[in-house]
C-alpha cells in the first residue's frame, strides 16, 4: 500500500531540486525525496544511538602507499581495531595509489572516532564514512537476498 501526499514549495526550490535530481539520476520526484526521508531518519536514528548504538559503516580513502610510514600506520590502526573490522578491500588504483575500503561494526562513538582518525591522516584522501544504526534487534529472518520467499 503506497500512502500519497502533496506538498507546496516554492518554483525557486522546486527547480533546485529538479536540478538536484537530474544530477543524481533518480528516476522521478517520488524516488528522490523517498531517499532524502530515509537518509533524514537514518541520520536521526544515528544520532539517536551514537552513545551507545551499534551501526555498521563503510569508510572508504584513497592514498599513496609510497608514504611508508603511512601505509604501515593504516595497517597498524586496523589490526589495533580488528574487532571492529569486518571487512578490507584494497584495490591498486595505479602504481602509486590505493584505495581501501572497509565494513566496520561496533559501537557508533568507536566506530566514528577510528573513521575520523583515519580519514584525518596525512596523506589519506577522499576520505569518506557512511554510519548506518543497527536496528536493536538484528533480524535476519524476515528478509530475503534476492532469493524467492520461502512458501508457508
Ligand atoms: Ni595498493
Amino acid at each position: 500500500m503506497i500512502e500519497r501526499f502533496t506538498i507546496s514549495i516554492d518554483p525557486e526550490l522546486m527547480a533546485a531540486f529538479d536540478a538536484f535530481i537530474t544530477q543524481k539520476g533518480y528516476e522521478n520526484r517520488s524516488e528522490a525525496v523517498r531517499d532524502l526521508i530515509r537518509e533524514e531518519l537514518s541520520a536521526q536514528r544515528l544520532e539517536e544511538a551514537e552513545s551507545a548504538g551499534q551501526v555498521v559503516a563503510c569508510l572508504s580513502y584513497v592514498y599513496n602507499h609510497d608514504e611508508r610510514r603511512l601505509a604501515s600506520r593504516l595497517v597498524d590502526a586496523q589490526h589495533r581495531l580488528h574487532h571492529m573490522s569486518r571487512a578490507t578491500m584494497h584495490v591498486h588504483l595505479d602504481s602509486h595509489e590505493c584505495m581501501e575500503v572497509m565494513i566496520l561494526e561496533g559501537a557508533a562513538a568507536e566506530v566514528r572516532r577510528f573513521a575520523d582518525d583515519v580519514i584525518a591522516e596525512r596523506g589519506v584522501r577522499h576520505g569518506q564514512a557512511n554510519l548506518v544504526p543497527l536496528r536493536p534487534v538484528r533480524d535476519h529472518g524476515s528478509h530475503t537476498h534476492g532469493e524467492p520467499a520461502a512458501r508457508p
